[in-house]
């Protein structure tokens, strides 16, 4: 073979290969493509032992799930504990001498991007610490709120990956801007304390090869190839959830044992991935969580493995990739992250017009982790579907405080 007939066949090859690679499969959005497709059943081990007990479950079937989900899915969390220190950064009676205001940075030793700011609103006028929800917001804590005194965010803020850096910063005109998925003075009016970080401090939402955020101070010195295990940014943001746990153990306006983690879309996702990893969560909402959250990666509706794959590289570990196209082979499905957090209660919302997060993948995903809550002897597991689009709405909260006031 000549060698301009080499080079044009290995271009071929190279072409070849690019674009399958950047082939998605069409959005489904019709139940009669499906595939079919068996779940794991997360009552059996991989060995194909049944689960018997209680026990057995708790010391074997579930740290093994545990390990699937940080190899193939999430990536591992770093083991050691960082340093961090907490230092107070603003402090004030607020909204109308209704609560108390307390901004809190968490200073993680080597992260060279500034801190975890936490918001924390706490109820005036309730006996104790009060129980709260917490959750990431999108945009700053700034803009969960219009209280003027909240410290705006001088991180870079965006959710997209490829937005101009250098325009994405927080501007008196965005404080509130997220506050209808934010009904602070109704939460506090409900007895429950709201405390919040903007995700962007624990990891900024682009993919930078995980430069910045908590990845450079956490992940092994020198390791400049990473592993197909390690974590990505659901799980950076989802660290920091108990970094964020951690901190109000030691704080008098919030009762540590009651604190309800949450969070919207990829931030669902998050919160799932959180009450999983950290048993101290007392109870788990995941909204509208979709593909790598709530939903059945095996539908394939919607979004599917290889799209989010392809539009968040930095989201999942590098392994999560090697199942774009071939879900079946993937050793677990999003069921078992639910059944993860048994028997501590679980909320899952969908929304029926949020099609790209496959509600009925969620309705399906909740009931076939129940038997998983039912073997716990828990009955707190509920999937919820309202109209509409994607998105936190009043009505969502008034399910959230309902099921909170129920089952913690
Ligand atoms: C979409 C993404 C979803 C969901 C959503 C969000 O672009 O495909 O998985 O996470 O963003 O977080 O707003």
């Amino acid at each position: 073979m000549s060698f301009v007939r080499y080079l044009f066949l290995l271009l071929l090859c190279f072409v070849g290969v690019g674009l399958a690679a950047a082939q998605d499969h069409p959005v489904n959005y019709d139940e009669a493509k499906v595939p079919a497709y068996d779940l794991p059943d997360p009552l059996v081990m991989e060995d194909g032992t049944r689960v018997e007990t209680p026990e057995q479950w708790r010391k074997s079937r579930r740290p093994e799930l545990l390990r699937l989900f940080e190899e193939h899915v999430y990536g591992r969390m770093p083991k050691g504990a960082a340093e961090i220190r907490a230092k107070v950064v603003n402090e004030c009676l607020a909204l109308g001498g209704r609560a108390v205001r307390r901004e809190v940075d968490l200073l993680v030793s080597g992260k060279a991007d500034g801190p975890i700011r936490l918001l924390i609103y706490s109820p005036v006028g309730v006996s104790g610490p009060a129980p709260a929800f917490l959750a990431l917001n999108f945009m700053g804590n700034h803009s969960i709120q219009p209280d003027p005194e909240i410290m705006l965010s001088t991180q870079w803020i965006g959710n997209r990956a490829g937005h101009g850096i250098e325009d994405n910063r927080a501007t008196e005109a965005s404080r509130g801007k997220l506050s209808s998925r934010w009904p602070v003075e109704r939460i506090l009016a409900r007895g429950y304390a709201v405390v919040t970080a903007y995700y962007g401090d624990i990891d900024p939402d682009f993919d930078d090869g995980f430069a910045n955020g908590v990845h450079p101070a956490l992940d092994p010195e020198g390791d400049a190839e990473r592993k197909p295990n390690e974590w990505g940014s659901i799980g950076a943001w989802a660290w920091g959830l108990s970094r964020a746990l951690d901190f109000l153990e030691e704080d008098e306006l919030v009762d540590a044992e009651r604190v309800a983690v949450l969070g919207h879309s990829r931030l669902g996702k998050t919160a799932l991935w959180a009450g999983a990893t950290d048993e101290r969560f007392a109870l788990v909402i995941s909204n509208n969580s979709g593909c790598g959250g709530a939903a059945l990666s095996r539908r394939c509706f919607g979004e599917t493995v290889a799209r989010i794959n392809r539009v968040f590289p930095h989201w999942f570990c590098e392994r999560f990739r090697s199942y774009d196209n071939q879900e079946s082979r993937l050793p677990v499905d999003q069921h078992q992250l639910i059944a993860l957090i048994a028997p501590r209660p679980v909320l899952i919302c969908s929304a029926e017009e949020d099609r790209w997060a496959d509600p009925l993948g969620e309705q399906l995903a909740a009931r076939a982790a129940a038997p998983v809550f039912r073997f716990l002897d828990s009955a707190s597991l509920v999937h919820r579907l309202r109209p509409g689009e994607h998105d936190v709405t009043d009505e969502d909260w008034t399910a959230y405080m309902d099921f909170a006031d129920r089952e913690m």
